[in-house]
Order: structure tokens, then sequence, then C-alpha cells
């Protein structure tokens, strides 16, 4: 009988996904469950034929590009890919592939709980609550803003961004937008916006859903902040690449915006000292997908884009 392949999978993932790598590979599971250093990447490379990372695995040219490298295949454990190098991968004929889809409608969720934890202050009223510092019921008490019949921009019209907006439109009574490198012919009464700038400037809520990367790094920056309305909400379940956070923080801040719900950052787990001294800013740690059937799903998928690209067949999530 042939050898299994050897397989890393870099964190703990739900038992079931486990189990089932457990079946088909010569499985190793980062017990610890803590991030891999690029020196552990490294020696992983020349040591396993796949390995299934995360979104915390560094894994640059630095990393894929090692000598004696024996990894055919990146099955990462999630959507977004902007911490692989894919060029590096494509120059060392390593197969990338991801998990979208299935991640779509929680990440949609966890994007409408930040934009009614924003709009209703909920973050500031538990804070105050907890601290015992409430008073009681007055008609002044936090007063939010609602959200029925206001505008909700879409940056990046994907699978995610229009679950997003089929939940604020048919949940909320929001009105649709949305800014895309090309017009969608199946967007139906989202109105769009050829320019982020023109979006921000429209919009009362604007919720990223684009990738990482060096494409979109701060296209949320200074100057889009700047156009927008004093009343206006931010929200973002994407990559926290996209946001310049100081520039957010001082908008915060002075009142330029209205307040902000966030779920990524630059420099995860690290937060900007500025965004966490924002009271109108509600900061969850990057919790999109997760929910143990989202979780399960994603770990499904990355099983059979393993299967088939071990079976010599082009997995359905090829990204590379
Ligand atoms: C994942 C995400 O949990 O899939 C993505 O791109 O941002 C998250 O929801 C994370 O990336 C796991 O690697």
């Amino acid at each position: 009988m042939q050898n299994k392949p050897r397989l890393l999978v870099t964190r703990r993932l739900p038992e079931t996904v486990e189990a089932l790598f457990q079946i088909q590979y010569d499985v190793d599971l980062n017990e610890m469950d803590r991030p891999l250093t690029a020196d552990e990447l490294r020696q992983a490379m020349t040591e396993y034929d796949a390995i299934c990372p995360t979104i915390t695995d560094k894994l640059g040219a630095d990393v894929i590009e090692v000598p004696g490298c024996r990894v055919s295949i990146l099955a990462n454990f999630g959507a977004g890919v902007d911490h692989i190098d894919l060029e590096a991968a494509k120059r060392a004929g390593i197969a990338v592939t991801n998990t979208p889809d299935v991640l779509s409608e929680a990440t949609a969720d966890l994007a409408l709980l930040l934009m009614l934890m924003a709009s209703r202050r909920a973050g500031e009223g538990e804070r105050e609550l907890r601290a015992g510092k409430w008073t009681g019921w007055r008609p002044s008490h936090m007063v939010g803003q609602s959200l029925a019949g206001k505008k909700l921009g879409i940056v990046g019209f994907g699978r995610i961004g229009r679950a997003t907006a089929q939940r604020a439109r048919d949940g909320v009574g929001m009105k649709i937008a949305y800014y895309s490198r090309r017009e969608a012919e199946d967007a139906g009464d989202a109105q769009y916006f050829p320019t982020l700038k023109a979006l921000a400037a429209d919009v009362d809520v604007l919720s990223l859903h684009i990738p990482g990367g060096a494409d979109t790094r701060h296209i949320i920056n200074a100057e889009i902040l700047s156009v927008m309305k004093s009343t206006s909400i931010i929200v973002n379940t994407a990559r926290g690449s996209s946001i310049d956070e100081k520039a957010l923080a001082k908008a915060l801040s002075s009142g330029k915006i209205a307040a902000a719900g966030l779920d990524v950052y630059e420099q995860e787990p690290a937060v900007h000292s500025e965004l966490l001294a924002c009271e109108n800013a509600v900061l969850l740690p990057h919790l999109g997908s997760a929910t143990i059937e989202t979780r399960t799903a994603m770990g499904m998928c990355s099983a059979a884009n393993l299967e088939a690209f071990f079976a010599g067949k082009v997995p359905k999530d090829k990204v590379v």
C-alpha cells in the first residue's frame, strides 16, 4: 500500500475535521495551537507533503522558497489568502486552495451584528452596565441611530458583500449601494458607484468586503473619511490592512464619523491604542467565521481540496 501523504494542520480544528484528516493522512496537529514561527514553517515546508495553514501562518517567499521544499499543496483553512505569497507559490510549483462560499453567511451575520451594535451603541451600553455605572432609564440615555431607511454602501460586491446587503435590505429595511471595479449585471435595485469616494460620501453605513493585500491597503484613509457624513458608520469584517487605523481613530475621536464596527485589524492580535480608546468603536476579535457549523464546513472544504489534489484532479477552490 502506498504511504499516506504527510499533512501538517497548523491550528486545532473542529474534532470531526481532525478525525477525517487522521483517516486520510499521516497527520500532525499543532497541539499547542499557537502561531508557528517563520523557522518552524520553513522546517515544515521540508518535512510535509501538504500543509493546512490559517491566517496566523505568514507564508512569505522566505518560507515558501526554502531549499529542499517538499510541500506540494497549501490547503488554506480560510477564504482570504493574503498571508500567502501567491507569486512565490506559483514559482515554486505549489498549489494553493482556499475555503470560499462556506463562510459567507456567518461573516455577513457578523457584519450586520457590528452595524447594529455600532448604530445602537450596544458595546458602550454593556460596558456601562457591567461597570455598575447605569443609573436607570432616561429619554436621553445612550441614544443611537435607526438603520431602517438608511443607505448601506458595500465595498466589494462579492459573495459576502451580497449576503450582507441581503440581510440589511430584507431584515433591517436599508437601501443598498455598492462600489466594485465593474458594475454587476445582477445587482437588482442596488445602486452602483464607480468610485469608492463617491460611495463613501453618499451612504450612512460603509461595509468592507474586499480581499486584503497590497492592492487594497489603506483604501479607507483620511481622504475617504473626510468625505463621509458625520453620522456615518464604518464596518470591517474583511481585512484590517484595508483601513488606516490611525486615520480612523482620529475620525472617530474627533466626531468626523459617528461610529465603527471592526472585526479585523492591521496587526492582529494587536489593536491600535487610539482605537481602543474610542468609545464609539465596537471591537471584536476576528470572529467572522467563528461558528461551529462554519468552521466545520471550512475544514471539510480544505479536506475536499486536498483529496482532489492527491487524486490528481483540480481542486474546486484552486487559487494557484
Ligand atoms: C478565518 C477569515 O477564520 O476566511 C477568512 O479569510 O478571515 C476568517 O474568517 C480565518 O482566515 C482562518 O484562517
